[in-house]
């Protein structure tokens, strides 16, 4: 989509540059609400902000359909299950348009995946829990999905150019899947005792990760005030996640299931529903890369990529070959 960026060296600056005549220039633009391109000079903190964000959640789509891929075999019917490689494979092409986005940033997509299978890349901490039950296909999509719309509709507005437009088309995708998500809940919610018991109890272990998904909270998050302020965040963690949990809280009780949290309580004042304390220890334990299956995700990335290295070759060989017989031809 954007790899022509790429072919000319994207214009850098130098740290200090966010005080110089252009990069007042540059905030004024993102104040006035207009668009950053490519092209367009950008101070080195936005510039390494984007690359961080967009790269950690393209590799979050990604590594997002290890767990659903695991229930593409064990669908309870075709329905289901042409349903759920529907939503891999938009999750892939997720990945793609993020990875491209990303791109034109100045660092290739193979340099991001370097960075996540061999470095210190990040993705996000809720893949980092096992789907054990039917269920939990449900909730990935009513709980995952509803949480990656509510944090992504902002971006939609954010201030790159790219990936506000790559966000556009995510967006639509995930409100499908959120939706897919809920009618499996629903289905379960209304059929057997045991299928209503395996709704609440994958609710009860996804609750929690699902709200960590919104990151720190405010006080603690490192990148916010800087992203506020270059329009690339538009809301805060905590704000996210507060809205977040009055959309869902309601949705739970309409499905008759218990939100696993007894400090839940609807405050009249605010009109919030007040909710507990997030065991954080948990969350930067698991974004350390300690969670159930950090290991086991990124193992299963490095043996396909590195499986999948003679195709990589192959491709390359028949380029090559390719552009030597043109090289050729052109010369007779
Ligand atoms: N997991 O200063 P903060 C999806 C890190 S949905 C892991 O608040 P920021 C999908 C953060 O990177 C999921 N790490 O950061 C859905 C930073 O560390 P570094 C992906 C996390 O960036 C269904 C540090 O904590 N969505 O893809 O201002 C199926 C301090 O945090 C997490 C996105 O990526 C976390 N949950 O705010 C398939 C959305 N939270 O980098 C796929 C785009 C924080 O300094 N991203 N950290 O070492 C964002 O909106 C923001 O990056 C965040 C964090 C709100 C996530």
């Amino acid at each position: 989509m954007y790899t022509q960026s790429l072919n000319e060296k994207t214009p850098k600056s130098d740290a200090s540059d966010e005080t110089s005549p252009e990069g007042i220039k540059f905030q004024q633009k993102i104040d006035a609400d207009l668009k950053i391109e490519p092209y367009d000079f950008m101070p080195e903190g936005y510039r390494k902000t984007l690359q961080r964000q967009i790269s950690q959640h393209a590799h979050s789509e990604i590594v997002g359909a290890l767990p659903e891929g695991n229930w593409v075999s064990r669908a309870p019917t075709l329905k289901r299950k042409a349903a759920l490689l529907a939503k891999i494979q938009d999750e892939s092409g997720h990945a793609l348009y993020l990875y491209s986005a990303a791109e034109t940033l100045g660092i290739s997509r193979e340099e991001y995946t370097d960075q996540l299978l061999y470095g210190t890349a990040k993705y996000s901490s809720i893949f980092n829990y096992p789907a054990l039950t039917w269920a939990d296909m449900g909730t990935i999509g009513w709980l995952v999905d509803g949480a990656a719309i509510m944090n992504q509709i902002p971006l939609c507005r954010c201030s790159y150019g790219p990936y506000s437009r790559a966000m556009v088309r995510v967006c639509k995708e995930e409100s499908f899947h959120q939706r897919q998500g809920y009618d499996i809940i629903n289905i379960l919610c209304n059929g057997t005792e045991a299928q209503f018991e395996m709704a609440q109890e994958s609710l009860n272990r996804f609750w929690w990760p699902a709200l960590m998904m919104f990151g720190p909270a405010d006080k603690t998050s490192t990148h916010t005030d800087k992203s506020t302020k270059w329009k690339i965040k538009r809301f805060s963690n905590d704000t996210l996640r507060q809205r977040f949990v009055n959309a869902t809280v309601t949705q739970a009780h309409f499905l008759g299931l218990k939100i696993p949290d007894a400090d839940l309580k609807y405050n009249e004042e605010t009109e919030n529903w007040d909710f507990g304390e997030m065991n954080w220890d948990e969350f930067f334990n698991v974004v350390k890369g300690n969670g159930k299956c950090n290991k086991e995700r990124l193992n299963v990335r490095v043996k396909a990529y590195e499986d999948g290295a003679w195709v990589r070759e192959a491709c390359n060989e028949w380029a090559a070959k390719q552009a030597a017989k043109n090289n050729k031809l052109a010369a007779e």
